[in-house]
């Protein structure tokens, strides 16, 4: 448990989603000293400490308490979520709201040369991934009896490398795609970043904080739509 009396938000420290959550840190009127590469920066206005970590640990953090709030993609958040259910491990956060960046989709992707296939060509198949629960999950909703092979990187130049049939990976553009000869199918998630919040928080000055910062969150949106 986040036993200190300053609110920790754990944001992602260099990634696509760094940039955003620091603007709607600063869009929040949170004023931070982020010069340093430190792994906390400390609000100068506000009793708020920022953890900066790899978006992968951040609904852990959130979930154990180690954090009381944390900015990540829906992608990482469900992929963790299933792990842990799987392991038996608290998994659940409140989800305080949906933002407007980070959007991207899960989605599934074979090579060119094969042309259109549909879902049943995926049977028997080895489908490279970053997100092996997510797909897991996916392919027993449909049926689909294929392998998953876990990658954490470069998982777009799998089947060239003779690694796998087919990839499930994150696409905005669909230029990654495209540059690796690969045909995009089916979409098995659709993530934007959100806000997480750890459900055991009851510290009253902590929940006073985001009440107050929450009507500012709703102000930044709207005025970006
Ligand atoms: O170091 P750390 O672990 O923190 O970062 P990371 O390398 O795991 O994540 P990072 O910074 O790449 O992405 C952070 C989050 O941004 C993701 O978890 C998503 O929620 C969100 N996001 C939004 C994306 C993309 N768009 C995206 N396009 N994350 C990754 N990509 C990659 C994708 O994997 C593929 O390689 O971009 C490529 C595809 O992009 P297009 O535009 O060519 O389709
Ligand atoms: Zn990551």
């Amino acid at each position: 448990m986040n036993n200190s009396n300053r609110l920790r938000i754990a944001i992602q420290k260099g990634g696509r989603l760094s940039k955003d959550c620091q603007d709607l840190l600063k869009q929040l009127g949170v004023k931070l000293n982020l010069r340093e590469q430190r792994l906390i920066a400390h609000s100068t206005n506000m009793p708020i400490d920022v953890l900066r970590v790899r978006d992968d640990d951040i609904p852990g953090l959130v979930m154990d308490g180690v954090c009381d709030l944390g900015i990540v993609g829906e992608n990482v958040l469900v992929e963790v979520q299933a792990e842990r259910e799987r392991q038996g491990v608290p998994s659940e956060v409140n989800k305080l709201s949906k933002l407007d960046f980070g959007y991207c989709r899960l989605a599934l992707a074979w090579p060119q040369e094969l042309g259109a296939r549909d879902k049943s060509w995926f049977e028997g198949k080895r489908i490279a991934t970053t997100y092996p629960e997510i797909l897991t999950q996916w392919l027993k909703r449909e049926g689909i009896n294929a392998s998953t092979v876990m990658l954490t990187g470069s998982v777009e130049v799998a089947p060239r490398a003779g690694l796998s049939d087919a990839i499930c990976d994150l696409v905005s553009t669909g230029a990654t795609l495209e540059a690796n000869g690969l045909i995009q199918g089916d979409t098995i998630l659709e993530s934007n970043a959100c806000l997480i919040q750890n459900k055991d928080l009851q510290d009253a000055d902590k929940l006073a904080l985001i009440n107050k910062l929450m009507p500012r969150l709703r102000g930044v949106r709207q005025a970006k739509e």
